[in-house]
């Protein structure tokens, strides 16, 4: 099946093999391996997950637009090689940037950046500080790429009061008995409704814009150079479209900032860790604060409780649901998440007047 695909894609050389690759929730990921002549050569290979993403044309269409924009950018600021810095699409032979399988499954396949690492714990300011910075460069170069030029191709994904209301329904229906479990999540949810409008109001009522943004940043989006240290290049494109900066300065903070992680052994480890938020901070509005408003730079010491408190009722909606989202790989796994991410909001909560002041620093 992977050579048979591969085989549809501009590729040339000798196919060695492929090993699966990654950690990420959602979609599938082989490492792949050719001989060019002598040459080792390397790429990814990747099957959209389509209970995920139901417009899998629109999403490479939107990964295309995209990653054009940037390494046009990177080339007239004089960047020699671009293509090591922005994810690089392989066509097919159709000429698409993809392949549609038998089952209407969508592939695509980039060339693999070499020695780099992704981390899905951050241990240390300094890489805490790369990171964001990693993202603040990403939504600079796209800065002045206009939101309608690409598709809305997963319309409720950031909208916190949707995933309130589908929390609400997958409760009401229990269909796999799991509601009873889960009564203090609940009630930890039902105390902080509000928290769910915070950011959507903000950008209902025209204080801040839309913009084309990642949307999925979260630590191990953010590919470090092995040899420097520095981040070289946003990667898990699917959810790039409109939206609004704080949910990705927001995701970046929960997933960067917690040394716990997102599946953290001991719930007394989990925080938010104030050294690893400045220097991310410090590092993301680097290269940020040249495009961002006044009014978006200070929401954005609020955007990590929303998403944390998104992704808290995203995972638990899953486990009431039967796990049907997000891939897991033990039977309460999606539970253990949610009580992460609902433990960390909490310490989100203490740590705000702190997270506040730090962004303030940064705006002067
Ligand atoms: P997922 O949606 O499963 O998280 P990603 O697009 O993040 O998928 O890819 C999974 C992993 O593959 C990443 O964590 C990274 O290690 C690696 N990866 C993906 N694209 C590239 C690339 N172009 N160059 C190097 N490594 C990559
Ligand atoms: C998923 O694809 P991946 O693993 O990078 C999810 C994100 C969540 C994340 C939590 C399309 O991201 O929204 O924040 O898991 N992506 C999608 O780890 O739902
Ligand atoms: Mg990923």
């Amino acid at each position: 099946m992977i050579e048979s695909i591969l085989s549809q894609f501009e590729i040339s050389g000798a196919f060695v093999k492929a090993e699966k690759w990654g950690t990420g929730l959602i979609n599938d990921t082989w490492l792949c391996e050719y001989f060019e002549g002598e040459t080792a050569r390397r790429y990814i290979l990747q099957r959209l997950n389509p209970g995920v993403f139901a417009l899998p044309v629109q999403v490479m269409e939107n990964i295309r637009t995209v990653t054009d924009h940037m390494v046009r950018r990177l080339a007239a600021a004089g960047v020699v090689d671009p293509q090591q810095q922005v994810l690089s699409l392989i066509p097919a032979v159709t000429g698409h940037p993809y392949v549609l399988d038998a089952s209407g499954g969508a592939w695509r396949a980039t060339h693999f950046i070499e020695s780099c690492s992704v981390y899905d714990i951050v241990s240390s300011p300094d890489l805490a500080r790369e990171i964001g910075r990693g993202l603040g460069r990403f939504q600079a170069l796209v800065s002045d790429l206009q939101p309608r030029l690409l598709h809305d191709t997963l319309p409720s994904f950031h909208n916190t009061p949707y995933y309130l209301r589908e929390f609400d329904e997958a409760l009401k229906k229990d269909i796999r008995s799991r509601a009873a479990e889960v009564r203090p999540e609940v009630e930890f949810v039902n105390r902080r409704r509000r928290t769910a409008s915070l950011l959507m109001d903000r950008l209902d009522s025209g204080r801040i814009p839309l913009r084309v943004v990642h949307n999925d940043p979260k630590a191990n989006n953010v590919l470090i150079s092995d040899l420097t240290g520095k981040a070289v290049c946003m990667i898990d494109l699917d959810t790039v479209k409109p939206g609004i900066v704080h949910f990705d300065f927001g995701d970046c903070v929960r997933s960067a900032c917690n040394p716990a992680g997102e599946d953290a052994k001991h719930f007394g480890d989990i925080r938010i860790d104030p050294d690893l938020f400045a220097a991310l901070a410090e590092g993301y509005l680097g290269e940020a604060a040249i495009f961002l408003t006044p009014d978006e730079t200070e929401l954005l010491a609020l955007s990590p409780k929303v998403i944390t408190y998104e992704l808290g009722l995203r995972f638990l909606a899953d486990y009431l649901r039967g796990d049907t989202y997000f891939k897991t790989t033990s039977p309460a796994q999606n539970l253990h998440r949610a009580r992460v991410q609902l433990l960390l909001l909490e310490d989100m909560e203490r740590a705000a007047p702190q997270m506040a002041a730090i962004i303030k620093k940064n705006m002067t």
